[in-house]
């Protein structure tokens, strides 16, 4: 039995799932008590610091806990939870952690590197730990934007180390105390055994000294991801299926066509090595996910056997239903949170919010994107782009950012523009993606999916030229997609473009490509990979 300090914040449903499969019941903490009588407890952080801390205190958890630590009885923090150990965060300034470690935690410096850091990395051991003795050799799934530092006065509490830009604390242990940067319950299998570790009785307790921070060992290096994509719509007959589109028309003969049940399809996907699924409701923008349950009930069932991280997109909206009750997309996205989604993605809203912005040149504080990445924060907001090409003979004949082409329009246009679109394609705006982008960036969103209607279904390669433009103008990770047809299409975007991740849809559902034959190789070209 392990009791989960689950303090209605995020996707914790994960790590309930993970504990489950793992054959471990699951109890839940519901008074301050619990926390100190429980036998093992894990403390899985989602949300900002402040948010995580704020909700601590409200409960009045923190007090228990920092008895609980000082007492060396069982605890595992996941992610936040590894820096609330910390006396505070520059993400939160002015909230105090519980101070059991000394030193702040930091946001990682701009630079080459996008922030956050989303991806799988991997683990440096530092001391001898019954926890993970041997998962070196394996990726494990990081997200987040702020780091603790190997500081010499927390020396002894660090149990890892990983690079991203500069070397931080990826784990840390004291005795019974143990608290990973990384998401075990999202590390596929390996994450999977390490979470055993801390449910076995005898893992923890005593460990050695191995490499200590003062040591300089190999870097770590964070891998391209492989995405998988599930577009998900009703067909003629009312069932949800994955469908996809060509040129994000999904319909043969007036048929939605139909290329497997989402459940199955994301399991098949993780079992063959994708690194992240993704769900996109392609009609979310006319449907509205809180009265969409069979969407809610993939993504719940979907958690239950994937451990990889999940986003859903479509819908994301605010909305006021036939009673006229109002629902914030905040409250939209934290169902879908609760459901098993680690990341959301926003497409139509997201556009409608940065014409606003641009217009008023202000942020309200009240878009999508602003109120979801300040109590979720910027990691698990993604935007969805749904650009297509338009061509101009010169860059004076629009106001919009334009690029010189390698693929000529049909007139001989040698330039074009990305224009942005709403509602799936179907309705184009005034509104550049450089702009989008951009705009989505100010405003808190932590990735981009980029998208391009142009190449959607087409299996001719990824649109280089749209992935640099973008790529080049924003600091934040992008996902390039729309295009893929080879693996080779994989191992060219990688080397051609800096996108952290590509994401595939028909030639993973129609099986012309495995998922390891892509890895196989983008490995094989050096690029790093799980
Ligand atoms: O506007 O917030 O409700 O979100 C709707 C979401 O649904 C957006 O993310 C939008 O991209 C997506 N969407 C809407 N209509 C379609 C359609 O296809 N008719 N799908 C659609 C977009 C695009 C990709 C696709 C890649 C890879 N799908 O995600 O999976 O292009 O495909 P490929 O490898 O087969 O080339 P909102």
């Amino acid at each position: 039995m392990v009791t989960l300090l689950d303090y209605g914040a995020g996707n914790i449903r994960s790590v309930r799932n993970a504990i489950i499969k793992l054959g471990v019941e699951v109890r839940d903490v519901k008074s301050p008590e619990d926390i100190i009588t429980a036998d093992k407890l894990i403390f899985p952080g989602v949300g900002s610091f402040g948010l995580v801390m704020s909700r601590l205190n409200e409960k009045g958890y923190t007090e228990p806990l920092i008895k609980r630590i000082h007492q060396d009885k069982p605890f595992l923090g996941i992610c936040v939870a590894l820096q609330a150990l910390y006396e505070g965060s520059e993400e939160s300034p002015g909230i105090p952690g519980l101070g059991v470690i000394p030193g702040r935690v930091r946001r990682f410096p701009e630079g080459k590197l996008s922030v956050p850091q989303i991806g799988w990395n991997n683990i440096q051991l530092r001391q001898e730990t019954a926890l993970m003795n041997s998962y070196e050799d394996e990726k494990l799934y990081f997200v987040h934007s702020y780091y603790a530092n190997c500081n010499p006065v927390s020396e002894n509490w660090v149990l890892a180390t990983t690079d991203y830009g500069i070397n931080f604390v990826s784990a840390v242990q004291k005795g019974n105390i143990a608290a990973f940067q990384f998401h075990p319950e999202k590390s596929g299998q390996p994450g999977l055994m390490i979470l055993q570790n801390f449910l076995r009785p005898d893992s923890l307790g005593s460990i050695e000294i191995r490499n200590p921070v003062k040591e300089e060992i190999a870097e770590t290096k964070i891998a391209k991801r492989i995405i998988a994509c599930l577009d998900v719509r009703c067909n003629n007959r009312g069932d949800l299926v994955v469908t996809k589109g060509d040129q994000y028309d999904v319909k043969e003969k007036g048929e939605v066509r139909n290329l497997g049940k989402p459940v199955e399809l994301a399991k098949r996907y993780y079992e063959e090595g994708a690194d992240e699924i993704t769900f996109l409701n392609i009609t979310g923008f006319r449907d509205f996910p809180m009265q969409d349950q069979p969407m809610l009930e993939i993504l719940k069932r979907t958690s239950e056997n994937v451990f990889v991280p999940l986003t859903i997109g479509g819908g994301i909206k605010e909305f006021t239903d036939s009673e006229g009750k109002k629902y914030s997309s905040l409250d939209v996205a934290s169902e879908y949170f609760r459901s098993g989604a680690d990341k959301i993605s926003i497409g139509s809203d997201a556009v409608f919010t940065v014409e606003k912005y641009l217009a008023s040149g202000k942020k309200t504080g009240k878009s999508s994107i602003e109120q979801i990445s300040t109590v979720y924060g910027a990691q698990a907001v993604v935007i969805s782009i749904d650009p297509r090409r338009v061509y101009v003979h010169s860059p004076e004949d629009t106001h919009h950012t334009t690029i010189e082409t390698s693929l000529p329009g049909q007139d001989g246009q040698k330039y074009c523009w990305y224009q942005c679109t709403v509602k799936g394609g179907r309705e184009a705006r005034d509104i550049d993606v450089i702009q989008l982008a951009t705009g989505c960036e100010e405003l808190g969103c932590g990735e981009i999916l980029l998208n391009c209607i142009d190449k959607d279904g087409t299996n001719s390669g990824f649109d280089f030229e749209l992935i640099n433009m973008v790529k080049g103008a924003v600091s934040i990770p992008v996902i390039a997609s729309s295009g893929a047809g080879s693996a080779a299409h994989f191992v060219q975007v990688f080397k051609e473009t800096n996108a952290e991740a590509a994401l595939a849809a028909g030639i993973f559902h129609r099986k012309e490509v495995a998922i390891n034959e892509v890895k196989t190789a983008v490995a094989a070209d050096g690029i790093e990979i799980r």
